[in-house]
């Protein structure tokens, strides 16, 4: 891939590149949750306890090969006895924000049918220690973990079954938990659960629909269990309460000026934002290129549906880590869109990671690449799709939060000596040009409410088991209390917020 050509180049906002940072016109509004994030599967462990049931990545965990020397979250963190500990530390540090997510197989061991009430209890007390430290609570619902009994029973996702169980499920917890947790994400990433994290077929697939189906079908139910948990939402709890769903993606930048490449940029995003983006915050179903693709084999959204679906998110939760460039594939749109034997196919996009490969790619976007191009420190993409979100999809009183961002440093694994761990320079840089490109989006006066880094400690790291580390903790997994220790970035986070904190 040639390197790209960026001389030229202009945010799609006609938002120029600012040639002075003036700091001195920087500010983080008094109420911006400085917040940090984890999920229920990754930290928590204690897998078999208190009535917990199994949840699909206990069964992919066992698939061998499936996770990274087939590591589990059996015990991971140990969250689910350490929280108490958990959140005085971050409270310690000035956390105003702790984002986790609801294990549904330990509120519904099987799925639906009977409460577990060890379940409710626990996280109860999360909250209730959450408000005794002074951090405001923000829970998701689905991070992904879904309880194995629905995955065997209907196939999870791909059944339109699952809308009503999700939303009892998300009944329960607005009931129990609704009065103290004001900010609820039903879903976590429904990109990645539905398209980018295939389970494997022996296991998991439902064989009566092709293949490369799935994901839309996916899709389709997780569009609909969102929109009526919302409507049940804000039924029940009223307008004082934020629901939304967390969507994901990085900032996408043409590899070239070409106009091919323009478009590979805008089917990027409507297939990676604008599959769950559009619907939601905007039309009540998928955009034109998408559907083009989806209406071959999907029922569309009736009319009632769509009405249903329109409108049902209070902000928009984003997960943005990177920076990535996009172009077109060799044989141009046209003829990769006619060929439905492209693996591309629908999507007619490519993407690179030019730069940064040592890591496997997770460096993009850090401001200490030193070969990164001025376009991929976050101090210039951060702000550019901050824009780009509240421009497209017109968030409601243009609210937008930050919902994960977080960087794993490369080779951390490989460090011997607990102090380099712990003095992480690159991650520290990355926080802090994510948090100036964040002040510089507010002063351009966008409504950022917040940031959720990812995350407070080092966890499991899905198929990639414990060897990608996002913590800015570290976890001595040897240790038989699996102590925490700060590292430099997670005081470089706090720090920034101090210096531009609203006096
Ligand atoms: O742990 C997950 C974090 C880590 O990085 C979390 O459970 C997810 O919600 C979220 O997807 N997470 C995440 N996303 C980063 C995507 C970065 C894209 C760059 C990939 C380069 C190979």
């Amino acid at each position: 891939i040639p390197p790209p050509n960026l001389a030229s180049y202009s945010f799609p906002n006609g938002r120029q590149i600012p040639e002075m940072v003036l700091n001195s016109s920087w500010s983080f509004p008094k109420d911006f949750w400085l917040g940090v994030a984890g999920a229920a599967y990754q930290i928590e462990g204690a897998v078999k306890d208190d009535g917990r049931g199994p949840s699909i990545w206990d069964k992919l965990t066992r698939v061998p090969g499936y996770t990274v020397a087939n590591q589990t979250g059996d015990i991971a963190d140990n969250n689910y006895y350490f929280y108490k500990q958990d959140i005085a530390r971050i409270a310690a540090m000035g956390i105003n924000t702790y984002s986790f997510s609801i294990s549904w197989s330990r509120i519904y061991p099987f799925g639906a049918g009977p409460i577990n009430q060890a379940g409710i209890d626990h996280y109860n007390d999360v909250i209730n220690t959450c408000l005794a430290y002074n951090v405001t609570p923000t829970v998701t619902l689905f991070h992904w973990d879904l309880p194995l009994f629905l995955q065997e029973k209907y196939g999870g996702w791909l059944s339109e079954d699952i809308v009503d169980d999700f939303v009892a499920y998300a009944n329960t917890s607005f009931q129990a938990f609704g009065d103290r947790v004001k900010t609820w994400f039903t879903l976590n990433e429904p990109i990645v659960f539905c398209d980018d994290y295939p389970l494997p077929d022996q296991y998991f697939k439902n064989f009566s629909i092709p293949y490369k189906q799935q994901p839309y079908y996916c899709g389709r139910n997780a569009v609909l269990a969102h929109a009526k948990a919302y409507r049940l939402g804000k039924s029940l709890l009223g307008n004082d309460t934020l629901i939304s769903f967390k969507n994901n993606g990085g900032y996408k930048i043409p590899l070239t000026n070409s106009s091919a490449d323009a478009q590979a940029v805008q089917r990027a995003y409507d297939y990676n934002e604008g599959w769950f983006a559009d619907p939601i915050f905007l039309t009540g179903t998928w955009p034109d290129s998408l559907n083009d693709y989806l209406s071959t084999f999907l029922e569309p959204f009736t009319s009632d549906e769509q009405t249903l679906i329109k409108g049902t998110a209070d902000l928009f939760a984003h997960d943005a880590y990177t920076s990535q460039f996009y172009y077109a594939p060799d044989v141009g749109i046209e003829a990769c869109l006619n060929d439905t034997t492209n693996s591309l196919y629908p999507g007619c996009f490519n993407t690179s990671y030019t730069y940064s490969t040592a890591d496997g790619g997770w460096l993009i976007g850090a401001a200490a690449d030193a070969n990164a191009p001025w376009l991929h420190k976050a101090t210039d993409w951060v702000p550019a799709l901050l824009h780009y979100i509240n421009d497209t999809w017109a968030p409601p009183l243009g609210r937008i939060l930050v919902s994960e961002f977080g960087f794993a440093e490369p080779f951390e694994v490989y460090k011997t000596i607990v102090a380099d761990v712990l003095t992480d320079q690159i991650r520290s840089d990355y926080y802090k040009a994510y948090m100036e490109g964040i002040l510089i989006a507010l002063s351009e006066g966008l409504n950022i409410m917040g940031s959720l880094a990812w995350s407070f400690v080092d966890n499991l790291e899905w198929a990639d088991g414990y060897t990608v580390k996002f913590g800015m903790q570290r976890v001595d997994f040897d240790s038989p209390s699996l102590d925490r220790s700060y590292k430099a970035s997670f005081f470089q986070y706090v720090d920034v917020f101090k210096q531009y904190i609203q006096q």
